[in-house]
């Protein structure tokens, strides 16, 4: 079953020009995806092979307790758009927010996605729900743990996109009254873990390149590719010169501050937080750190209570 438009002929790149992307911005965008993934140029042409291999892979996405920042940050991706990409790259039969199928018609491909004999890859947004059997959170009368419990082992590979999948997230933060945990505590499953609220678009769309070369993806003690997480924000903050002089801004509304220096004093997280934000960026355009925020913490384990208060010092 299909719910997007323009899927119609058999060529990747027709596909792709179909959906708005030039064969100029799709290798832009595969060059993007190599540096992220730590490789040269070079590499582009691979990752274009990847994502344009014939045999689409099928896709389930399952949301749970989250803000759904994490699809909006793959769908709002410019320079090319990631979404007409990633969608046609992969066969998402299964995608609450945004597939046209609703009510029984939405229920069946989950179905018959989850019982195809070619198998499924399952991405994860979300914290799973686990206290008094997960009844506060559900899906078409089902607990989202119910689901979770379904679909997710039987799976060839489990992405978790975003800290609440990874982690628990916001949705764990303290006093936690739903019980709920990331994917791998909830269910004991491996997982790789595109961590970050929200992820880089980038890092979730490597890691299915590396998946679809079939590439053995490391991951660190946390289940992150190492290829995205590494290392710190801080090792590569442009404002690390100021941090080594003790050179810290005072106030966001500080001379020091319009200076660019260091946001330590004010709450940056970015020495102990693992993800490739300077490097990589949002949209190729930005980042927290650059825009003049100080680092949350958001891809580690613990985000929220371990990182707040948020604007002081740790
Ligand atoms: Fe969590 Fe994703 Fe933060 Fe939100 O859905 S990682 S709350 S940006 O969107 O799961
Ligand atoms: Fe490190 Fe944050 Fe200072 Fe950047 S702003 S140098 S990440 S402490
Ligand atoms: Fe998150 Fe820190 Fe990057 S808050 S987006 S890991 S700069």
């Amino acid at each position: 079953m299909k719910f997007f438009v323009g899927l119609g002929k058999e060529g990747a790149e027709e596909r792709l020009e179909q959906s708005g992307v030039s064969r100029r911005d799709f290798m832009k965008f595969c060059a993007a995806v190599s540096a992220a993934l730590g490789m040269g140029p070079a590499f582009a042409p691979k990752v274009a092979e990847a994502l344009t291999a014939k045999r689409r892979p099928s896709v389930v996405w399952l949301h749970n307790a989250e803000c759904t920042g994490c699809t909006e940050s793959v769908l709002r991706t410019v320079n090319p758009y990631i979404g007409p990409l990633i969608l046609d790259t992969i066969s998402l039969d299964y995608q609450e927010t945004i597939m046209a199928a609703a009510g029984e018609a939405a229920e069946e491909a989950l179905h018959a996605a989850v019982n195809s004999p070619e198998g499924y890859i399952c991405v994860v947004e979300g914290a799973i729900p686990t206290k008094d059997d997960g009844v506060y959170g559900k899906v078409a009368g089902r607990t989202m743990l119910d689901i979770c419990q379904e679909v997710v082992p039987k799976a060839k590979a489990t992405i978790c996109i975003g800290n609440c999948a990874c982690f628990g997230g916001v949705q764990a933060a303290k006093p936690n009254p739903t019980g709920a945990k990331g994917v791998k505590d909830a269910l004991g499953v491996e997982t790789i873990n595109i961590a970050g609220c929200p992820p880089n678009p980038f890092n979730f769309v490597g890691a299915v390149v590396m998946y679809l070369q079939g590439k053995k993806i490391e991951l660190d003690e946390n289940n992150r590719p190492v290829a995205f997480y590494g290392e710190t924000v801080h090792d590569h903050c442009p404002r690390l010169k100021y941090f080594e002089q003790d050179l810290y801004a005072p106030s966001f509304d500080s001379e020091e501050a319009r200076k660019g220096y260091c946001l330590y004093e004010l709450g940056c997280k970015g020495p102990y937080t693992y993800n490739n934000c300077p490097t990589v960026k949002f949209n190729q355009t930005n980042w927290p750190v650059d825009a003049g925020h100080p680092c949350l913490g958001c891809s580690e384990p613990g985000f929220w209570d371990e990182m707040s208060p948020f604007y002081e010092q740790s």
